[in-house]
């Protein structure tokens, strides 16, 4: 019960943050007109911090260095459990520490905070780590920076920026370990941390994961301010919280690394969903609505390092809707690409969108698959508006049935072919047959039957689909194995008198 009453405080106060976030900005704004004051800060080594253009006069300038209190917790295989802090200042920290050459450096950050504790996913994603990667994983903790108001937070994000780049900037020094073997992993407000981080060392580090970046106070402002692919070699971003049920996404929803990944659309996540909470008050429902799209972007980021069902795989489209219609299952050309741990550029481009479906709980992948019904014209064949639903079987058993549309209902054309996205987490690695059966939509109630082909016998009263042939194209399967599945001719064997089997005549489709 704890954990709930902390997301509802969660909830609340982010809500008042915000919303005193967004009243702020209007009273400076208003009396930006008898003359908005520049203003400026410096912290020794770290340089001086002004809110001149590009930054707003609407967020506060950071707080200093003692007030946020910047720690650097290492932990790595000799020391998984305990970890050795890290001084700059002080060599004989990193001398006791077991710090290693030669490996890679992973730089996890976190974002708001809203008790001044480590969130759980940190110590979960730094085990993660540590049994996939021989790395030095460094959690930094600016709790006491990241415990302001929401518009105090944002502006403390360039002072943690800047004691980040000058860890990296000791480490290289007193190590050896060049910039490209720096990795910083940041959620929300700490994914603009990273970009500042970045920024102050050229954009030379290998890489900035961006774990669902925070909006608020980010979002249309000039590079220098927010994150961007300019911060490091390679800035891969996952954006689960675009939007709320209020209109306000706790994060970003602009593409701005040089991968971006949108599971599930981006704006909201399965299992997070009101209605998928029956129980409780409506604050309640909120709160878990309002956190957990968000948080949602650290836990596929974690399973992507688990990868225990194989890497989730996104797909290059223009949007979400084109996805969702099946029409972009290909890998050719750069067109797909793992998500989280295991991304990639798209050489000599940016900002490349990707699309993805998960399910609600971990291990969240699915495979897809573009489905593509073509339905025969015969004579008496008239357009009908059904709901389609699919379920595909293999050597390893059956899919759920899945409703093709998301349930929603399909104007099914005689002589037409239309795309359909079909998604399940059960993996098979190959299609024998496919179960399709559809309800007819009436303005009164709902029935349904189904019936292949012109050459079968059409009842008095009974509507007839004519399929003519159903393919499927796998997106997970292996590019040298992939192959259209050309499901013609049915069995006449019928398994049930709702359900129609087709078996695949796996011939190769151009
Ligand atoms: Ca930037
Ligand atoms: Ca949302």
């Amino acid at each position: 019960m704890s954990s709930v009453c902390l997301t509802i405080a969660f909830i609340v106060t982010c809500l008042l943050s915000l919303l005193s976030w967004a009243k702020g900005e209007r009273q400076v704004r208003s009396s930006g007109a008898a003359g908005t004051q520049e203003k400026s800060v410096c912290y020794g080594r770290l340089g001086c911090f002004s809110n001149a253009p590009p930054f707003s006069s609407d967020i506060p300038l950071p707080q200093p260095r003692k007030r946020i209190n910047t720690t650097f917790h290492l932990r790595t295989r000799s020391n998984p459990v305990q970890s050795h802090v890290l001084k700059p200042d002080r060599p004989e920290t990193l001398r006791r520490s077991n710090y290693e050459t030669g490996v890679m450096t992973r730089i996890i950050l976190h974002g708001y905070s809203m008790y001044g504790t480590i969130e759980p996913w940190i110590e979960t994603m730094v085990q993660a780590i540590l049994a996939k990667d021989d790395s030095n994983v460094i959690v930094v903790d600016w709790l006491k920076g990241a415990m302001a108001t929401y518009s105090q937070a944002v502006g403390n994000t360039r002072l943690v920026g800047a004691e980040v780049a000058n860890l990296i900037k000791w480490l290289m020094d007193k190590t050896g370990n060049p910039l490209d073997s720096f990795h910083i992993i940041g959620f929300s407000l700490g994914a603009q941390v990273a970009g500042y981080a970045g920024d102050r060392l050229g954009g030379r580090i290998a890489r900035i994961s961006a774990v669902d970046p925070a909006n608020p106070g980010f979002k249309d402002t000039d590079p220098r301010v927010h994150l961007d692919p300019s911060d490091a070699k390679f800035v891969d971003a996952i954006h689960t919280d675009g939007n709320t049920l209020l209109g306000v996404g706790l994060g970003m929803k602009d593409a701005i690394g040089h991968v971006d990944f949108y599971p599930n659309g981006g704006n909201d996540q399965p299992g997070c969903d009101m209605a998928s909470s029956s129980e409780g008050s409506f604050i309640y429902q909120l709160s878990v609505s309002f956190s957990c799209d968000h948080f949602r972007a650290a836990d596929l980021y974690i399973a992507s390092i688990n990868a225990t069902n194989g890497p989730m795989q996104g797909y290059r489209c223009d949007n979400y809707d084109r996805f969702r219609q099946g029409t972009c299952m290909s890998c050719r050309g750069n067109r797909c690409r793992k998500m989280g741990w295991d991304a990639e550029r798209v050489p000599r481009q940016e900002r490349v969108k990707f699309y993805l479906q998960t399910t609600a709980e971990d291990p969240f992948k699915v495979n897809h698959y573009q489905v593509k019904m073509h339905f025969r014209n015969v004579s008496r064949a008239k357009e009908v508006d059904a709901k389609l639903y699919l379920q595909l079987r293999g050597p390893e058993g059956e899919t759920e049935e899945v409703a093709l549309k998301e349930g929603n209902q399909v104007r099914i054309v005689p002589g037409h072919s239309q795309k359909f996205l079909f998604s399940t987490p059960t993996h098979l690695s190959k299609v024998e047959s496919v179960s399709f059966r559809w309800e007819e939509v009436t303005s009164s109630s709902s029935w349904w039957f189904s019936s292949w082909f012109g050459d079968e016998e059409e009842d008095t009263g009974v509507k007839t689909l004519h399929v003519k042939s159903i393919k499927l194209k796998p997106g997970e399967a292996d590019i040298q194995t992939r192959s259209h599945y050309c499901l013609s001719r049915p069995h006449r064997g019928i398994l049930a008198k709702d359900t129609k089997t087709f078996r695949s005549c796996i011939r190769r489709a151009a």
